[in-house]
């Protein structure tokens, strides 16, 4: 990889994304695409190129990929499980044709697509535990389907037209530099943000409620080396499931009481993001990843919490 272009760079996944691309390529161009309303900010902005990239504008986006050059495109432009559900037509424009829109300019210009897929591209009657790779993807939510079409049209451009498309499985993911938007996993993140300001937690889901989460350094690894990754090795390519920890309310809960002594939380449950949590699996069998491109994670529940509390007691001025 040289240049990129990181689609939804101001995203929670984009924006810390982004920033590690310009890190380990300071040669490179490594381009913020952002749309009008959510624009970089920061060192965002200041540390690289930054252009409006609408995924359903193609000429505006096959426009970026010749003038920089691009060879490698990050599409991380979606809404997220449960806004998907308020909003299933918008989100099947932006996931889906958004996404023809990238394959296209990739078999034009010779580009390399990266688009994850995720947990909830499983349904109620996948294997919960231990998911193999090759299974059942019924999913029950608009997210879930768009995530199962992904996987599908990008392997589709592979085949047909060669397209180098590669892809994970994202579990929920964890982070304190940006707010996720709308996911059914987010109360990982809310409760460390309640934990640090001394606030009772307010549970959107039931306890054994299990899903694969990650910390979003082990995720952004996967997202790179995956890219990275010998083709010569690759059996898969989208999706590949890859895993680190499996929680529920109350183990997180009980592990950031380790560290946050008197800390509370309570449930009130949300019926939509319980349902989509219901249909997911518990915890993903990632041995395809390991074995193809040496998949491995850095953190654990402990390790993540105690980097997530110190993380975010200094961005909160809370140290
Ligand atoms: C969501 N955080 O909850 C996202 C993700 C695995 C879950 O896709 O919708």
């Amino acid at each position: 990889m040289k240049n990129v272009l990181v689609i939804g760079s101001t995203g929670q996944i984009g924006s810390e994304l982004t920033m590690k691309l310009r890190g380990m390529i300071p040669e490179g161009n490594i381009v913020a695409g952002y749309i009008p309303g959510a624009e970089p900010k920061g060192a965002l902005l200041e540390s690289g190129p930054a252009e409006v990239a609408d995924v359903l504008n193609g000429a505006q986006l096959a426009e970026i990929v010749k003038k920089y050059n691009i060879d490698t495109v990050y599409n991380l432009a979606a809404l997220l499980s449960a806004v998907a559900e308020s909003k299933p037509l918008l989100a099947w424009r932006i996931q889906m044709d958004g996404l023809i829109n990238i394959l296209e300019i990739a078999r034009e210009q010779g580009c390399a697509v990266f688009t994850p897929s995720s947990i909830g591209s499983f349904g109620p009657n996948t294997p919960r535990v231990g998911t193999p790779q090759d299974t059942i993807q019924r999913p029950k939510s608009m997210y879930g389907v768009t995530k199962v079409a992904t996987e599908l049209l990008s392997d589709y451009y592979f085949s047909k037209y060669g397209v180098d498309t590669r892809s994970v499985r994202f579990p929920g993911l964890i982070s304190y530099t940006t707010l996720p938007g709308g996911g059914t996993t987010d109360y990982a993140v809310d409760i460390y943000y309640s934990a640090v300001k001394g606030e009772e937690f307010t549970c959107p889901l039931n306890p054994g409620t299990f899903m694969d989460m990650m910390y979003m350094p082990d995720a952004l690894k996967a997202a790179v080396d995956i890219m990275d990754a010998d083709p010569s090795r690759l059996i898969h390519r989208n999706s590949f499931n890859i895993a680190s920890m499996s929680f529920d309310p109350e183990i997180i809960y009980k592990k950031i009481c380790e560290h946050v002594p008197g800390f509370k939380m309570k449930y009130v449950n949300d019926p939509v993001r319980q349902k989509i949590a219901d249909s997911w699996p518990d915890r993903m069998d990632d041995s395809c990843a390991r074995e193809e491109w040496d998949w491995k994670p850095s953190y654990d529940l402990e390790a993540m919490t105690v980097d997530m509390l110190e993380n975010l007691r200094k961005k909160l001025n809370l140290a």
